[in-house]
């Protein structure tokens, strides 16, 4: 297999509007990220990817751009970015911009441009349709509403939107949009930035004619259609490969059959990629299909291209509220999902304040609510006639705002966040959880992250280690190995509030099991069988 550095990198996520206020507006910003560079590579990271920090009116946090060449004035401005990347550099580290290329704003001047008349030159940047029978075009639905048409009365048509209203697709069909798009590419490129994590890439291709969906609930339409690798090879071939650099497409609804073809080696599109079938389809933690939706990701991909590892971001409810146990063992269940991440094949992504353990929150109204996902489809429910109350609760545990509330660096007021009013509200759980407390703490989950980093840095198996499950079937442990050349790693994971009992399975029975990683002080096993305690973690070294 080819090695490469970006193979063998680990990448945190900074969102920078929730990371560190300096200048107490109550948002987070640029020079917020430069103070913390020395903490997030005191954890030993190789790569930084920034949340879009671009010019825009902010209805979907930054993902609604108005200008690509700008940064937004919360965040700082281009001077500060300059420095922003020149610090990371210094620190050995490396940037990746989130590239949002899909749609824009509405405020975007090329919008503005477009909507204004039927036969002005941009009129085609975007996706326009005649209203059929005084209708939207078709029955599709966008992510954050219930329909992909917005009715314009300038013009008496309609456009199309994969998400909020505010966010007109662009359309990718016509050439100039391309070109326009790969000079943006280029700027950022040319200042310097290490690559790109592009915002969910595999929509940019749309379902020629748009006929209506037979199931317009499930939005799957809106990927992964003809003429997708047809753009990202000429996105490749003009831009992406003049450059060393790393791209990782946010692919969803892909399957390892398809991510092959976004990934593959010989492909010339991407690096890697994010699917979607943990984050988006597995609501809360289930074993089997999780060691499936694994191993199909193995089997497809290994050899070929590589994958990523995460389960969350700023769209995903933290992974340990989430997928494990955020009360009674929380710091041990936020070592044991890392261990998971960390050592299944691809590269893995930490999003900030993961590596303290941080949980989702549980605010009391939907006024303490943000994210225009969340808001949309509570609104829409209740037009419905649906109670209120039942709406704002089931919508609590997958809010995105479980994962946007501010970075918890310390027990003051709005723990040390700001000094002025939180963008969003702290979640009020920071007076234990916080950086602070977690640097004195020799156990906290923060040296614990540190020191799978640096496994992953001293020992290549980690990386470049073959996949083999010893537990297929097992509804709470996970035990599998990594192996290259002649060395051999046993991962074991108890993923219960229970005790469990792991028998060694006969082939590795004759091997030396020597912990090298473990989120407990002490192990009890013999040559036969591992005890395990709830959410108990150990990595060996077979020798
Ligand atoms: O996310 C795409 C998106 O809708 C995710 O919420 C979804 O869970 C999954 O990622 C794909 O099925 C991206 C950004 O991450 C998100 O913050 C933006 O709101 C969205 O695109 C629109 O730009």
């Amino acid at each position: 297999m080819r090695k490469t550095w970006w193979k063998e990198a680990v990448v945190y996520q900074v969102y920078w509007r929730s990371f560190y206020d300096t200048d107490g507006d109550g948002y987070g910003d640029l020079n917020g990220v430069i103070a913390k560079l020395d903490y997030i590579k005191e954890l030993g990271v190789d790569v930084i990817w920034l949340n879009p920090c671009y010019e825009s009116p902010d209805k979907d946090n930054g993902y609604d751009i108005s200008d690509y060449y700008g940064v937004m004035e919360k965040a700082g401005n281009l001077e500060i970015w300059e420095r922003l990347l020149k610090e990371v550099h210094q620190r050995d580290m490396k940037l990746i911009m989130d590239l949002v290329v899909n749609h824009t704003s509405d405020q975007h001047h090329w919008f503005k441009e477009s909507r204004s008349s039927k036969d002005h030159p941009k009129r085609d940047w975007y996706i326009w349709k005649e209203p059929v029978k005084g209708k939207e075009p078709n029955n599709w639905r966008s992510y954050f509403s219930p329909s992909t048409w917005e009715y314009d009365e300038t013009t008496d048509q309609y456009y199309f939107h994969s998400f909020a209203v505010e966010q007109p697709d662009l359309n990718w069909k016509n050439g100039e949009v391309r070109e326009e798009i790969y000079k943006m590419m280029r700027y950022w490129l040319d200042k310097g930035i290490d690559g790109f994590r592009m915002d969910v890439v595999n929509l940019l291709a749309k379902i020629e004619g748009f006929p209506n969906a037979e199931k317009p609930e499930k939005i799957d339409y809106l990927g992964n259609n003809p003429g997708i690798h047809e753009y990202l090879q000429e996105m490749n071939e003009k831009v992406l490969r003049h450059y060393d650099i790393f791209t990782v497409g946010e692919i969803p609804f892909v399957t390892p059959e398809d991510g092959v073809l976004y990934v593959g080696e010989d492909r010339n599109e991407l690096h890697t990629l994010f699917h979607f079938q943990v984050a988006d389809d597995m609501p809360t933690w289930d074993m089997l299909r999780y060691k499936d939706i694994q191993k199909t990701w193995y089997e497809g991909l290994w050899g070929k291209g590589w994958n990523s590892q995460f389960l969350n971001n700023h769209d995903h409810t933290r992974q340990v509220t989430r997928y494990g146990n955020d009360e009674e063992y929380r710091v041990e269940s936020a070592k044991l999902l890392a261990t998971m991440v960390h050592t299944m094949p691809g590269m893995p992504y930490i999003f900030q304040g993961e590596e303290i353990g941080m949980t989702g929150v549980r605010f009391s109204t939907i006024e303490d609510y943000n994210d225009i996902a969340m808001k949309n489809k509570y609104k829409e429910e209740v037009a419905k006639g649906r109670d209120p109350q039942e709406v704002f609760e089931s919508l609590l545990p997958l809010s995105r705002d479980n994962s946007r509330t501010p970075m918890q660096w310390n027990d003051s007021e709005q723990a040390g966040f700001t000094d002025g009013n939180p963008w969003i509200k702290v979640n009020p759980n920071y007076k234990s959880i916080n950086v602070e407390a977690a640097l004195k703490d020799p156990n906290s989950v923060f040296y614990y992250y540190k020191k799978l980093i640096q496994l992953r840095k001293d020992h290549p198996v980690m990386v470049y280690g073959s996949f083999t499950d010893y537990s297929t079937g097992h509804e709470t442990i996970y035990a599998y190995t990594r192996e290259l050349e002649d060395k051999q790693w046993l991962i074991v994971l108890n993923h219960s509030d229970q005790h469990e009992k792991f028998s060694i399975p006969d082939i590795i029975s004759d091997k030396k099991l020597e912990p090298i990683l473990h989120n407990y002080d002490t192990i009890t096993m013999d040559n036969k069988s591992i005890e395990l305690r709830p959410h108990e973690a150990v990595i060996f070294d077979l020798q």
